[in-house]
């Protein structure tokens, strides 16, 4: 007899990957963890994973897997915004920033410059949650994202653990 049909949905498991990588980011008031993976969706090829200060400095999950991508030698790209096959796609747990409270450069513009590289950039994003209104008021990155001709899906089915680990670091309400 056959085996019960099992039917994964693959954009759900790379969001829980992306939420496996956020639970390493360490805990801190002032931001939210986060996890990010990269894929080719051509090959289902996994060419990059971060998560929130993974490097050195005060980075967000998005940046670092963008700046370990262009590290990654197999890769041989010039930058960044150099570095991504076409049809590549962005899982992340939170919808990328357009401001943040440091004042470093927000993850929108950093997705945003990836089209301006020899090949399309990324093209489609997928996240977990909208970002809470907690630090910069309402985010609009999703907003930003689509303006610019990208497609924006929000994958159900994990927010509140996502919220749980983005939120670990802050201080409780009592
Ligand atoms: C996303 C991250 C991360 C945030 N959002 N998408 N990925 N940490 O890795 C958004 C939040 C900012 C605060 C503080 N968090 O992180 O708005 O200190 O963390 O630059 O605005 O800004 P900094
Ligand atoms: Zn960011």
């Amino acid at each position: 007899m056959a085996e019960p049909q099992h039917t994964p949905d693959p954009h759900l498991d790379y969001i829980r990957m992306a939420l496996n990588l956020a639970e390493q980011s360490p805990p801190k008031p002032t931001n939210f963890r986060v996890g990010a993976v990269l894929v080719d969706s051509a090959s289902n090829i996994v060419l990059s994973t971060g998560y929130t200060l993974e490097l050195p400095g005060n980075t967000h999950a998005e940046q670092c897997c963008l700046t370990k991508l262009a590290e990654d030698k197999q890769y041989s790209l010039q930058s960044e915004a150099d570095c991504l096959p076409d049809g590549t796609v962005l899982y992340t747990t939170m919808e990328p920033c357009i401001k943040r409270l440091s004042g470093n450069t927000p993850c929108v513009d950093r997705i945003l410059a990836t089209r301006k590289g020899r090949h399309g950039g990324i093209k489609t994003l997928y996240i977990g949650v909208e970002e809470p209104s907690t630090f910069v008021g309402e985010n609009r990155g999703r907003d930003m994202l689509e303006a610019a001709g990208i497609k924006v899906v929000r994958i159900d089915g994990l927010r509140l653990e996502i919220l749980k680990v983005a939120t670990l670091g802050h201080k409780q309400a009592s």
